[in-house]
């Protein structure tokens, strides 16, 4: 096949906090019922890309749980199809944990040779975007180029958490900084690159015994000052959810009258696995308002601007308002939830307030500022009744 995906799931995400403890960013929940790695998987396939390599590393279960043999995105496949592909020893210990991005896909040089394609698409689990990369690959060819890089203009005051690129009228790059504290200029890589495939492997063997090896820092700039290497624009959605706050706006931005991210686009479906669950179901004194309800939950109160995943049950006289609630958790009668982000197989107890500040204030104001902050609770915990966080 002419391109091989590579999708780079193992980096741990901290920024994401207790919803990273016990799972890879990639397989943190998002949208109700997907999975962030969805939308990276699901571009892959809606670009006709149906050899799929996947790097995990750090907490795999619930991602290799998730993927299995990629039956959801149509990948389980004779020829071509998914792997997994989880860091190992060798013989000698030539091979171990993955430190930097390159080192990671530098373990797999031997699975990229095997499948011998003429482009490998680099890409990053924990994005939410819908890209058709095939675009990306047709202008990489007729620019002749050896490496493309995506790029999208940033806020000024983000830009250094990004790659920033500077290119030529013709969009050929003529320098790259991985995150420079000063940039000077925004128009920032979005970590998604077409290497051909030789360039790649040459740069890899380079570079391989390198422990902590990036491309950011190591394959990148020398690849600039050496081969053709062009940016390729993409000016639709794109959100690289770093933190806890841009993963919940992310994820209410869903609930907008017209979000930005159109997920019920016939052409660009996004795939995941999902349970047997029965269809949603409001009790007489349940609502739900400018919400995305998944299957399984049950509503007995009053849901507002939130995004409630499969099986969640919310009882009579409960509030739910600006939160994300994860599978299977339970909010007990009276309780009010505002501005959170609840993780799954919690059980909330009768007559608890989360979401409120220390000063008990609660975060109702100007929920968009964010000024005070946003309660985060782990997977499984048990609140007490009459608790206020
Ligand atoms: P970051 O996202 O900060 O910047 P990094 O932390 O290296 O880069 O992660 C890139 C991807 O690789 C993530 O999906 C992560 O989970 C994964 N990953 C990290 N370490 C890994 C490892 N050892 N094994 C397997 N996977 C691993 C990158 C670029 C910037 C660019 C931004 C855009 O370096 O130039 O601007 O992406 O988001
Ligand atoms: P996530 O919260 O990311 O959805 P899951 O709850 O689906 O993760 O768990 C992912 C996988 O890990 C499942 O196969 C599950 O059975 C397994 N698992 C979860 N917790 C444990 C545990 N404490 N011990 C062993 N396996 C576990």
């Amino acid at each position: 096949m002419e391109t091989l995906a590579l999708i780079l799931a193992g980096g741990r995400g901290t920024r994401l906090d207790v919803l990273t403890e016990y799972r890879a960013k990639p397989s943190v929940p998002f949208a109700g019922k997907l999975r962030l790695i969805d939308f990276a998987l699901s571009n892959c396939v809606n670009s006709g890309i149906y050899n799929v390599g996947v790097l995990t590393q750090y907490l795999p279960m619930s991602l290799h749980d998730h993927i299995g043999i990629g039956k959801p995105w149509d990948l389980d496949r004779k020829i071509g199809g998914i792997s997994l592909l989880q860091p190992y020893t060798g013989k000698d210990k030539k091979y171990g944990w993955y430190q930097g991005t390159a080192h990671a896909v530098c373990q797999n040089i031997n699975y990229i040779k095997k499948n011998n394609p003429k482009y490998v698409l680099i890409l990053s689990g924990d994005h939410v975007y819908k890209m058709d990369y095939s675009q990306m690959i047709d202008y990489h060819r007729n620019k002749g180029a050896e490496l493309t890089i995506a790029a999208q203009r940033v806020p000024w005051e983000e830009a250094n958490r990004f790659g920033i690129l500077e290119t030529d009228d013709n969009l050929e790059i003529m320098d790259f900084k991985e995150k420079p504290e000063e940039p000077l200029n925004n128009l920032a890589s979005m970590g998604i690159y077409v290497f051909n495939a030789d360039l790649l492997i040459d740069m890899l063997e380079e570079h391989c015994n390198q422990e902590n090896s990036d491309f950011g820092h190591h394959i990148i700039p020398p690849i600039i000052e050496s081969s053709k290497t062009f940016s390729y624009e993409f000016e639709g959605y794109w959100r690289d959810v770093g933190t806890i706050q841009s993963f919940w706006e992310t994820n209410l931005s869903l609930a907008a009258p017209v979000p930005e991210l159109n997920l019920y686009d016939d052409n660009w479906k996004i795939h995941t696995r999902s349970t047997e669950q029965p269809p949603a179901k409001f009790g007489a004194k349940g609502s739900a308002k400018q919400s995305l309800i998944s299957s399984g939950s049950i509503i007995n109160g009053v849901v507002e601007n939130s995004i409630i995943s499969p099986g969640v049950y919310i009882e009579e006289g409960a509030v739910v308002r600006d939160s994300i609630i994860f599978n299977n958790t339970r909010i007990k009668a009276d309780s009010i939830v505002f501005s959170s982000v609840i993780d799954k197989g919690v059980v909330v107890g009768e007559k608890s307030h989360i979401g409120f500040g220390n000063d008990l204030t609660a975060n109702v104001d100007k929920p968009k500022l964010y000024k005070t902050g946003l309660t985060v609770i782990g997977k499984g915990a048990a609140i007490p009744s009459k608790t206020k966080i």
